[in-house]
């Protein structure tokens, strides 16, 4: 029995089909039904139980010998069938391609940063979790603001000095604290305010804040800067209209409304028949920022914007409802598989 085990081994060894039919002739009279691996089996049985388990170990490794010469020479068949046919016939179709999309918030996310990149500006990141520090008092906010609440704000496993980060202006704090004016930085990130999910508002959503600090910085700066964004971001007809309001950060500070790019200033549901859409909140950097941050107020000046990336990107491309954003819904993100 030993004798008939190797000489299979050394016609295995050797057996090099030309063909395909060749291969399955051989996996027929091998490993078949009716093939020389079952009357080696047969023949095994009666073999005297002393010499089956050294027997059997040489079986086991010609049968699985046998495999892999077949498995080996099957994927030699197939690579040149595919090779023939792809070779042959140029004009089959391509083999389909699903594309993937970018989310609409990266896409306005992007746009955005790269039209503030083109005058100078650079990007700064920083921590989703802040301290107290960053995120309120060095932005001046009073110790009673209602910001601070925990009805507002999530914190930390209670600890009252560790949140999530409320806006990305802790972020711009870092680059003050750790760099010398002129600053100008864009900072696009990921924020956080514990507030009922609706059609207009979520426990996060995205913003993209600005900073532009150097001496002799004034308003008209702030204002013709963000003229260019919005006549970049919309259109080149976009007018621009700044409101007085109020933030702890800046001093002036303002809203800025666009006019609306639906009616252009006609009149319409977006704008509520005013004509003017808001899209972000700006001012002068209240001096106290400056000098909490290291910087001299006394020598420098600087103004700010933010603005929430996902209320840019409803305006442009006519989404009207925030949770949207966040589901993940196939059927929503498709169709900006096109890009811009
Ligand atoms: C809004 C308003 C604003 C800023 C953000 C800022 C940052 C520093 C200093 C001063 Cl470090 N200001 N950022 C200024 C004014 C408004 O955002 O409504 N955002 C969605």
């Amino acid at each position: 029995m030993q004798d008939k085990i190797n000489k299979y081994f050394t016609e295995v060894d050797a057996f090099n089909p030309a063909n395909a039919e060749e291969l399955e002739q051989f996996r027929i009279s091998s490993l078949g039904r009716k093939g020389w691996m079952q009357d080696l089996l047969i023949d095994f049985k009666t073999l005297p139980s002393e010499q089956k388990r050294e027997t059997g170990k040489f079986l086991n490794e010609l049968k699985s010998k046998v495999e892999r010469r077949i498995e080996h020479f099957k994927n030699v068949f197939a690579s040149t069938e595919t090779e023939k046919t792809t070779y042959t016939d140029l004009s089959r179709p391509g083999i389909p391609v699903t594309p993937g999309a970018h989310h609409p918030l990266t896409l306005v996310r992007n746009q955005i940063t790269s039209i503030f990149q083109k005058i100078g500006f650079s990007i700064s990141e920083g921590p989703e979790m802040e301290d107290d520090w960053h995120n309120f008092s060095a932005l001046n906010f009073p110790p009673e603001h209602p910001a601070r609440d925990m009805q507002d704000t999530f914190f930390i496993s209670k600890d009252p000095d560790f949140a999530l980060r409320t806006h990305t202006s802790s972020v711009q704090v870092r680059v003050m604290e750790n760099s010398k004016p002129p600053i100008r930085t864009i900072s696009p990130g990921r924020v956080y305010r514990n507030e009922a999910i609706s059609a207009r508002a979520h426990c996060q959503f995205h913003q993209v804040e600005g900073l532009c600090i150097d001496e002799g910085i004034s308003f008209a700066d702030l204002k013709q800067t963000l003229l260019y964004f919005a006549r970049e971001f919309f259109s080149v007809e976009t007018e621009i209209r700044l409101r007085p309001s109020y933030f702890p950060f800046t001093e002036p500070s303002a809203e800025m409304d666009i006019s609306c790019t639906l009616c252009k200033g006609k009149g319409c549901n977006v704008c509520k028949y005013s004509g003017w859409t808001e899209i972000m909140g700006c001012g002068m950097v209240d001096p106290n920022v400056l000098d909490n941050c290291g910087i001299d107020s006394h020598k420098y000046s600087g103004f700010a914007f933010g603005m929430g990336i996902e209320r840019i990107a409803m305006l442009k491309y006519k989404i009207n409802d925030l949770r949207l954003f966040f589901e993940n819904d196939v059927r929503f993100l498709k169709q900006f598989i096109a890009g811009i």
